[in-house]
């Protein structure tokens, strides 16, 4: 059976470790898979090379990351001791906050980076805004690789080397957009890196692409709507723009239902979600390749568990949980059973879909932060989303407020509307609340408000305001 499995493992296209890809391969342009055997082989085969390879990224974060290796004395586990992927779950998460610490006491990159400084040729790193900023290291062996992963990935989203890619997200330190920007750059396509973000840009970027013939958008799927309802306001029809395609990460509505099909409806064009973390780049290891809600676990670049947000153990297919991600092909800085904190449900791989990962029908819905809990009822902001978007009349934007009445708390939904009949609104916000409640298991309060009474995003939306925290904080006195 080994030797049956060394022969698999050694069939799998360009699977080497450190990884090497060949850089003037591609596809001939009928073909739907980058790599047909290494994403359709069957999923135990590919297990077992996974297991080997968990076994080498380990035993070099031992060797090259002083974080990774006090980690694992502290819990009395070896690299040598993974003898098979349940032996895996043992290996205790990194959470953010630890990568945040470890860099304040390491500077610039911390004691997880795994190749010398001098090798960094890249930095990206997170905004800042809530806390302590985190720097990417990246080496140029690590760029190369996050390349020719997203190549592989928009090549199953069907995008080719004819394509005009543009990339509507800021091109600053977010990952996202150098990771879409190199993907892109790698497969061929011709790249138009425009950016989001600055004062003004949004309607430029409608020009732009006319001028340009831009068939495919990457983005935020808050922007792609704020495009397209710019892209009306300058009396352009957005179906008219001629794209293929859009693909997406960065925050949950590719694969939620309604925000999907605004997008499509807006576009005229195809749908795809992608996305996990900058972390754990390529990013793009969960990915679309099918035209549906959903994203594949490319298992082979980033190997993802979905596990129980509390003991970190691989939930059964079907179930929910919390996406945790180890790096197969990074050396700057890997990432090894990173907790991510958000949640999605997973399904067993079958051959059916084309592909033979683990698949996740709804995406990642949400931040186990960003649910609340309303009278006892869990609620994720997505899935207000989902229902107020689908409403006939509404306005473009939305707010989710969640506020304490003496012991209890409240949900309210400020929703702006366009066109609906003053006389009306009443009798429409009403409509709304009874497919809330219907949705949530629990009462909110519609409110309408004018269209254009909230700022649009250029990047991740923020629709929740939850005045309980400021209670909290004002009752703490901190
Ligand atoms: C998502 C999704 C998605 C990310 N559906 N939620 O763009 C991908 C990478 C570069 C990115 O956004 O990384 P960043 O800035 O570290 O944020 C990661 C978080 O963004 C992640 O934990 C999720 O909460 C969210 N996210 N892609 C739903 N397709």
């Amino acid at each position: 059976r080994s030797a049956q499995s060394a022969s698999s493992a050694q069939s799998m296209e360009q699977w080497t470790w450190p990884p090497r890809y060949d850089e003037t391969y591609r596809p001939p342009a009928g073909q739907a898979h980058w790599f047909p055997h290494r994403e359709t082989m069957p999923a135990e085969q590919r297990d077992e090379a996974i297991l080997a390879r968990i076994r080498e990224v380990m035993a070099y974060a031992w060797d090259h990351a002083p974080f990774y290796r006090r980690k694992w004395e502290e819990a009395g586990i070896h690299p040598s001791a993974i003898r098979d992927l349940a032996d895996f779950e043992k290996v205790p998460v990194v959470r953010k906050e630890e990568l945040r610490a470890d860099q304040a006491a390491h500077e610039p990159f911390g004691s997880y980076l795994a190749v010398d400084p001098s090798e960094v040729k890249h930095v990206n790193g997170t905004s800042g805004t809530t806390g302590r900023p985190t720097a990417f290291g990246i080496s140029e062996r690590d760029w190369r690789s996050v390349a020719n992963a997203h190549a592989r990935v928009m090549w199953g989203m069907g995008i080719r080397e004819t394509d005009t890619v543009l990339v509507a997200s800021p091109l600053s330190l977010y990952w996202g957009s150098w990771g879409a920007y190199t993907g892109a750059e790698r497969l061929g396509a011709r790249v138009f890196p425009f950016g989001a973000g600055t004062p003004g840009q949004t309607a430029r970027t409608v020009m732009w692409m006319k001028q340009m013939g831009v068939t495919v958008f990457y983005g935020t799927p808050s922007y792609a709507l704020h495009l397209a309802e710019v892209a009306a306001d300058e009396g352009v029809d957005p179906a008219d723009l001629g794209l293929r395609k859009l693909f997406f990460s960065g925050e949950p509505g590719a694969s939620v239902p309604t925000i999907r099909g605004r997008i499509e409806a807006a576009f005229g064009a195809e749908v795809y979600d992608s996305g996990s973390m900058a972390e754990v780049s390529p990013w793009m290891h969960l990915g679309a390749a099918n035209h549906e809600p959903g994203v594949f676990a490319w298992q082979d670049l980033v190997y993802t568990e979905v596990c129980d947000p509390v003991d970190h153990h691989r939930v059964d297919y079907g179930r929910e949980g919390t996406p945790v991600y180890t790096t197969l092909e990074r050396t700057s800085q890997p990432m090894i059973r990173l907790l991510s904190n958000d949640l999605t449900r997973w399904e067993a791989p079958s051959a059916d879909r084309g592909r033979t990962y683990p698949f996740l029908p709804q995406g990642i819905y949400g931040r186990i932060d960003d649910m609340f809990t309303v009278r006892g009822e869990n609620v994720y902001p997505s899935a207000i989303d989902d229902v107020v978007m689908a409403a006939e009349g509404y306005g473009g934007e939305h707010r989710i407020v969640i506020s304490r009445k003496s012991t209890m708390d409240t949900l309210a939904v400020q929703v702006e509307h366009r066109g609906v009949a003053e006389s009306t609104l009443d009798g429409w916000a009403r409509a709304i609340e009874d497919k809330l409640r219907r949705a949530l298991g629990v009462g909110a309060h519609v409110v309408p408000v004018e269209y254009k009474t909230f700022d649009r995003t250029e990047f991740k939306a923020r629709r929740v305001i939850d005045d309980r925290d400021l209670l909290r904080r004002l009752g703490s006195g901190s």
